[in-house]
């Protein structure tokens, strides 16, 4: 299955069968005060700044979210992504909750992006697949839906296959379904990482859909961080992860092995040109 993603010039495959796909994750407020103060201004230099580094780290597409408390992101995210579009020419990935922001975002994307997101709530799916027909964009699902979270991975199945049910009814091509299999803090429950295994496993089994997720969530809470979100990321691979929503600073690497590893990195050109870009980054 192939999800095309388009930039001003750029064209982008993210393929069921081909390398992982980086969606860079660091344009967001969380924990990002600078980028609040900034924002509010609307000052994009940093976000700008954010879009060049994360894209010499190796992202291929930028989720931009300028969500944080009293933000009008219906007026801030169009115009973040206008300034980012200027300076950058990858695929963009809309991040909010408000789908009056999402559209008017939608309104000054150029080429083809990916919305974050819909999920299986009611609410949700009447407010969100519609502007994804309309402007022709790929769209992430979300497996929660109007009864919460389940930690059983076959109801999260259940929710992937209905939206993804109301997507193509939507007249929403499959293959512009991209589904994120929810992955919570395992400090909160043990469980929680092979949940998101297991639902990852199943909808890449049975859907053969693209599949996303944060990269970070998982280890909230605990120490050494970066270890566990990276075993969490090579396990998620194995069983389907295509796009993980990650700092590209800290999983590219890891990524380019693992493709080499599964053999959609013939004769290691991918994960030897990242070394070298790596090594060369170190001497400027
Ligand atoms: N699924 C989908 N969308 C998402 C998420 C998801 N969007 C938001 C989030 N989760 C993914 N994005 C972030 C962005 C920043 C951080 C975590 C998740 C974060 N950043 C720390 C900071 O900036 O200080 C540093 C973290 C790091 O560098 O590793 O915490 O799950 N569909």
């Amino acid at each position: 299955m192939k999800t095309i993603l388009k930039s001003k010039s750029q064209e982008l495959i993210i393929d069921t069968e081909g390398p992982v796909v980086v969606i860079g994750e660091s344009i967001n407020p969380t924990r990002r005060k600078k980028l609040v103060e900034t924002l509010s201004l609307n000052n994009f230099e940093l976000a700008i700044q954010l879009a060049k580094s994360q894209i010499e780290a190796g992202a291929d597409v930028l989720d931009i979210n300028v969500g944080y408390p009293g933000v009008d992101d219906a007026a801030l995210l169009p115009a973040t992504v206008k300034a980012i579009q200027e300076e950058v020419d990858v695929p963009l990935c809309i991040d909010s909750p408000n789908p009056k922001a999402i559209e008017a975002a939608l309104k000054v994307i150029e080429g083809r992006c990916l919305i974050n997101s819909v999920n299986g709530e009611e609410k949700s799916l009447e407010a969100i697949l519609p502007l994804a027909k309309a402007y022709d964009a790929a769209i992430i699902g979300l497996v929660m839906d109007d009864d919460g979270i389940t930690h059983d991975p076959e109801k999260r199945l259940r929710i992937a296959e209905k939206i993804l049910k109301r997507a193509i009814k939507q007249g929403i091509k499959e293959e512009d379904v991209v589904i994120d299999p929810l992955a919570m803090a395992v400090s909160a429950d043990p469980n929680a990482c092979l949940v998101t295994l297991e639902t990852i496993r199943l909808v890449h089994e049975k859907l053969g859909l693209n599949i996303t997720q944060g990269a970070s969530n998982i280890s909230f809470g605990l120490p050494n961080r970066d270890v566990l979100n990276m075993a969490h990321m090579v396990l998620s691979i194995w069983n389907g992860l295509t796009c993980p929503i990650a700092n590209p600073n800290k999983i590219t690497t890891m990524v380019r092995a693992a493709d080499l590893i599964r053999a959609k990195d013939d004769y290691a050109i991918r994960f030897t040109e990242h070394y070298q870009m790596m090594e060369m980054m170190k001497k400027i």
